[in-house]
């Protein structure tokens, strides 16, 4: 049975060698849909953006890749884009598609009525492999805002033909180290049904497509009262969870701080993600957050959000899993459920500080990006132009 000081010093280890990804969205402005509120110094571009995502992990050294989404990021050369994260010591991750904000998409995109538009959102996913050959990307994230907001609108069997046969195409153009990872969303802005809306849904087109197509859960697109920490569980021991999207449901969707409101849940997740081996070292699975920050500055929101993950894997990874097994096989109900909540109510800060030291880094980073002047420079710096946001 690992002593206490041993499950310390494994952690430590593991939480050494975390990666979190940044989304690029997470640095412009963005809203609700009634105020979108803009904030001074916000990037106005790719670059920019990757810029903050660079300071992000300068201060919490576990967030060296920045995810883009296409075309919000589009840029006219995608490997200029990757050189310039490498030289701020970040590098370029998931390709993040986006099929949902043109006009023809009303209808959906990949399991539209009409051909011609879904051979455009083809078109747009097989662009995206593009740009991941240009940035050395592995992952393709794919969410379809595709459904229908009436009973009898379109044909829903139909609509799972059209969707099969997309993603079957894209899937046959990955690369050999390349990915889909398929993300599901329980509704909007599909209100009747969404062609995506579950994990079983997401997890069987992946079964049918093959190895290289997995699943994305984003952490926000489910009901209340979904056990989030079972799908987990579940997929990892199929072998078909690809990533996560961290943030915390409290708007109808996504978007607000990972394990701001809820940090049991995030604990809970986070312990079937050590119990099912998704934190190994040559783990597959991808860790991203995907949130804005609509009233709170961005930067801080990332590097709060990057260290709630922190604390909650290092909570899940200080759980006594002998004694937990122990408790699980005699039926000590209330035994088994005091070794759980021994870890979470465990104080990490002092852990994580300590691991920071042995980075180098500053025990605090959030006081240390409130010192670093970096904010305050980045307001004089970016005057003009447009702020990047929704759209752009
Ligand atoms: C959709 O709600 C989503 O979770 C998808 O991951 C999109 O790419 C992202 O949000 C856009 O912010
Ligand atoms: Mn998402």
């Amino acid at each position: 049975m690992a002593a206490p000081s041993d499950r310390r010093a494994a952690a430590l280890e593991t939480l050494r060698r975390q990666h979190i990804e940044l989304p690029s969205w997470a640095f412009g402005n963005s809203g609700t849909r009634f105020k979108v509120f803009g904030q001074p110094g916000v990037p106005r571009d790719p670059w920019e953006k990757i810029a903050d995502s660079a300071e992000v992990h300068r201060l919490t050294g576990v967030a060296p890749t920045v995810a883009l989404h296409i075309p919000w990021d589009r840029v006219d050369d995608y490997s200029a884009l990757a050189a310039h994260a490498r030289d701020l010591g970040v590098a370029v991750g998931t390709i993040n598609s986006n099929v949902f904000q043109d006009d023809d998409y009303k209808l959906g995109s990949v399991t539209n009525p009409d051909p011609k538009v879904r051979r455009k959102a083809v078109d747009h996913l097989l662009e995206c492999v593009d740009v991941m050959d240009a940035t050395g990307s592995r992952d393709l994230k794919l969410w379809f805002s595709d459904g229908t907001n009436y009973p009898g609108q379109d044909d829903l069997r139909a609509r799972q033909d059209r969707l099969a046969e997309a993603l079957s195409e894209v899937y046959g153009r990955l690369g050999d180290d390349q990915r889909i990872l398929l993300e599901y969303k329980l509704f909007e802005p599909a209100f009747y049904a969404t062609d995506v809306p579950d994990w079983g849904t997401a997890y069987a087109h992946c079964l049918e497509l093959g190895e290289k197509a997995v699943v994305c859960v984003d952490t926000g697109h489910h009901a209340a009262h979904t056990n989030i920490e079972f799908i987990v569980a579940f997929l990892l021991r199929a072998g078909k969870l690809g990533a996560f999207d961290f943030n915390s449901r409290f708007y109808a969707d996504d978007d607000l701080m990972v394990g701001a409101a809820d940090p049991f849940q995030l604990f809970r997740i986070m312990y079937e993600v050590v119990r099912g081996g998704g934190l190994a070292a040559d783990t597959e699975v991808a860790f991203m957050l995907d949130q804005c920050h609509n009233i709170e500055p961005k930067i801080g929101g990332q590097i709060r959000s990057v260290m709630n993950v922190q604390e909650a894997t290092a909570k899940a990874l200080l759980v006594d899993g002998d004694a937990l097994a122990r408790a699980q096989t005699e039926g000590d109900v209330l035994g088994a459920n005091a070794v759980l909540m021994d870890a979470y109510n465990t104080d990490v800060r002092p852990m994580l500080a300590e691991l920071r030291a042995s980075l180098g880094l500053d025990a605090d980073p959030m006081a240390a990006h409130a010192r670093s002047g970096y904010a305050e420079r980045v307001i004089d710096e970016r005057r003009g132009g447009q702020q990047a946001g929704w759209g752009a």
